[in-house]
């Protein structure tokens, strides 16, 4: 094998992996994680047999249907609480265990539980937030996996807010988020500005059963 056999396998994009340290917490960015034709495979089977949801949320005493659908799923006992919505957990679908699995071997981390978010198009999002919840612990590692359609992920700073990263996300890039990052960042996938297909983002997360639960 010569050294450009070590860079490409035929057309195949090879994964890469960029370490993003900032003031207050770490990001791994894991390009092509999952190569081409198991994303692909592996959104498919999702669009398929996730039971989408679309859920709302009250603004201003009022039911308001969320930019996206959604699906929550975990070990029996993790419910998760989001903008006053109280989730309960679907169990694990096969495929969704098996990619499960496979982060925690690489991120050395056990996830409890995961909300799938599914952006139809352009025209859906997720707006600023911190994955926060007293539930996630103190510092959590959040590892989420993208599929499909690129779309950009987007992190500000709390406090200095003119400190902005956006990373576009691909069809099987994994991004690990660790340390402080969710007391002093926020982020959010925006409305897109051109026409994009449907993507779906997996986040698996650890819940720790809080006090009273
Ligand atoms: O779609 C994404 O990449 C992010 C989703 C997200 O932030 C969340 O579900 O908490
Ligand atoms: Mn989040």
């Amino acid at each position: 094998m010569n050294q450009s056999d070590l860079f490409t396998l035929g057309d195949l994009p090879l994964q890469s992996v960029e370490l993003i340290e900032l003031s207050d917490g770490d990001i791994l960015w894991v390009k092509h994680f999952l190569p081409p034709d198991e994303a692909n495979q592996l959104m498919a089977t999702l669009q398929q047999q996730i039971p989408w949801r679309q859920d709302s949320i009250r603004i201003a005493g009022k039911d308001t249907p969320i930019p996206r659908l959604q699906a929550w799923f975990g070990d029996a006992g993790m419910t998760y609480t989001y903008s006053g919505l109280t989730l309960q957990p679907t169990p694990w679908l096969p495929a969704l265990a098996n990619i499960k699995h496979r982060i925690e071997d690489y991120s050395d981390t056990h996830f409890t539980s995961l909300l799938a978010n599914l952006y139809r198009d352009e025209n859906d999002s997720v707006g600023w937030h911190a994955d926060d919840e007293p539930e996630l612990g103190e510092n959590p590692v959040i590892a989420s996996l993208s599929l499909g359609e690129t779309r950009d992920f987007v992190l500000k700073h709390r406090d200095h807010q003119e400190q902005k990263l956006k990373l576009p996300l691909q069809n099987g890039d994994l991004l690990i988020m660790k340390g402080a990052l969710q007391h002093h960042w926020l982020h959010q996938i925006p409305k897109a500005k051109t026409h994009c297909a449907a993507r779906i983002n997996l986040t698996f997360r650890r819940i720790f059963p809080t006090a009273g639960t």
